[in-house]
């Protein structure tokens, strides 16, 4: 069925940002939707050995890292599947760590709770030396990621991350596709990992990394070809940064968020939590030509990657981007849905500790919980019980019906909220005239209150919590059931 969407609005200013502009402006919406059918059945098989592999990446200046990876001959494995296809993994543990516990999440994916990949919740972990399964058919098209989802700070760190793309959503082709996944490292002068979480960075932002990459470089050169429509599928996989990314002088337009299609956007700027994804069409340089694509929310604006144009040039008309096709959603009752309260805030411990500075960092005690905590949801730090009594849900929600959770961040700090098996649709915000649209991790900024409607999926226990992997590992983490 087609509906009718709202024309989508943006282009507020960011109150104290002192960067650029803060969102995209909107575009006049399409008057129809497509939506995306199965393109294909059958099995895809995905192996994955999950390993210490020593590796120079170009970022890396020379050095040998022992980085944690997914497969060997890749650093970060691209897995494409299609809208309809199966997708039956399995995954051995190599890691090199006694007790190095490893399951799979699939960021952004709404499959069975039971495929969900949380330690303790949805499964029990598999220890080094062992064998785990995952098997589900991936519900929706877009651009979304894999990644394990215990002592996730140093996971990430080691680079043991991987993105899943499920393809059916494109109504043009476009002339040419990249993935980009940003994230940084830390690296200390001995050309050695330095400690992946500290204290005065667990309690604050998140510890930041030394180097910036771009699939392993720094500010890589992308050879594209000329005038081209081109999509960029850009990832922020870093454990806590905050990016603002924006081309300087190019045609592009947003056509998705966390992989679910809106009418094309003009893009400005987009700011980004870690584990948001975007997806770009851009309109590529004349040959010999080039277009950069920026950090704003720096120092420095910083350049994330280079495209140079190279050949004949593809189009001649104007840019008017072609919107994807999109999900049947489940459609929010606005009018009838229930409002449930979030706030995200500091414990005492935490705030002591911001004031402070350094220390030792998030500790991981047996059964993935931390030894400290220095966030909160509802006033509820998690691990607030052991596994054996995880302790009430946030909330109980009931499939199919509508919901609307209000995040109220209490803190000067940002927070990617992220929930497990759903999406949100982004409705309002105390601070900043948003657009309206579909997403699996919305950024709270300091001090910001943001609606978030949702239509309760399926049946299960939904992990719902920050997405700075210090915040969620030091207690900004809870559930959410669904009966
Ligand atoms: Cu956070």
């Amino acid at each position: 069925m087609l509906r009718r969407r709202d024309v989508l609005i943006g282009g507020a200013a960011f109150a104290g940002s002192g960067a650029a502009g803060f969102l995209s402006v909107g575009r006049k919406a399409q008057a129809r939707e497509v939506l995306a059918q199965p393109i294909a059945h059958g099995v895809e098989s995905l192996a994955l050995d999950l390993a210490e592999r020593p590796t120079a990446l170009p970022c890396f200046n020379g050095k040998t890292l022992p980085l944690w990876t997914f497969q060997a001959g890749t650093t970060f494995p691209i897995v494409r599947v299609k809208l309809g296809e199966q997708l039956d993994t399995v995954f051995k543990n190599d890691l090199p760590r006694e007790g190095e516990v490893a399951s799979i999440h699939w960021h952004g994916l709404r499959i069975p709770n039971t495929q969900d990949g949380v330690p303790y919740l949805t499964q029990q972990p598999i220890a080094p030396g062992g064998k785990g399964h995952y098997s589900f058919v991936p519900p929706d098209t877009g651009s979304f990621f894999f990644h394990t989802h215990c002592n996730s700070t140093e996971h990430f760190g080691r680079g043991l991350i991987g993105a899943l793309i499920v393809e059916g959503d494109e109504i043009e082709a476009p002339d040419a596709e990249y993935v980009l996944l940003m994230k940084d490292w830390r690296i200390g002068s001995d050309g050695k990992f330095l400690p992946f979480s500290t204290d005065e960075g667990a309690a604050k932002g998140g510890t930041p990394g030394t180097i910036r990459s771009v699939n392993g470089a720094t500010s890589p050169v992308i050879t594209v070809p000329s005038s081209a429509n081109i999509r960029i599928r850009f990832y922020n996989l870093d454990p806590m940064r905050i990016s603002e990314i924006g081309f300087e002088d190019a045609e592009a337009a947003i056509i998705a968020v966390d992989g679910n299609g809106l009418p094309p956007m003009t893009f400005e700027s987009w700011r980004m939590g870690t584990a948001m994804r975007v997806d770009i069409l851009l309109r590529t340089a004349a040959p010999g030509k080039s277009v950069k694509l920026y950090d704003y929310f720096s120092a420095q604006p910083f350049v994330l990657a280079e495209f140079k144009s190279e050949g004949r040039p593809k189009r001649t008309g104007g840019f008017d981007p072609v919107p994807l096709k999109v999900m049947p959603f489940p459609k929010l009752d606005e009018a009838n849905a229930q409002i449930i309260p979030f706030e995200f805030s500091a414990t005492p411990t935490g705030a002591a500790i911001a004031a402070l500075g350094a220390g030792p960092g998030i500790q991981l005690g047996p059964l993935c919980l931390a030894k400290r905590t220095f966030w909160a949801i509802n006033k509820q730090a998690w691990p607030g019980h052991d596994h054996q009594n995880l302790g009430p849900p946030l909330a109980t929600l009931k499939s199919g019906q509508s919901y609307i959770f209000e995040l109220d961040n209490t803190t000067p700090r940002s927070h990617p909220i992220h929930i497990h098996g759903h999406t949100f649709e982004v409705l309002n915000s105390s601070k900043r005239r948003l657009p309206r649209f579909r997403c699996d991790t919305v950024l709270l900024i300091p001090n910001e209150r943001i609606q978030v409607g949702l239509v309760a999926g399926l049946p299960g226990k939904w992990m719902f919590h920050c997405h700075i992997l210090e915040h969620q590992e030091a207690g900004m983490m809870g559930y959410i059931e669904v009966v």
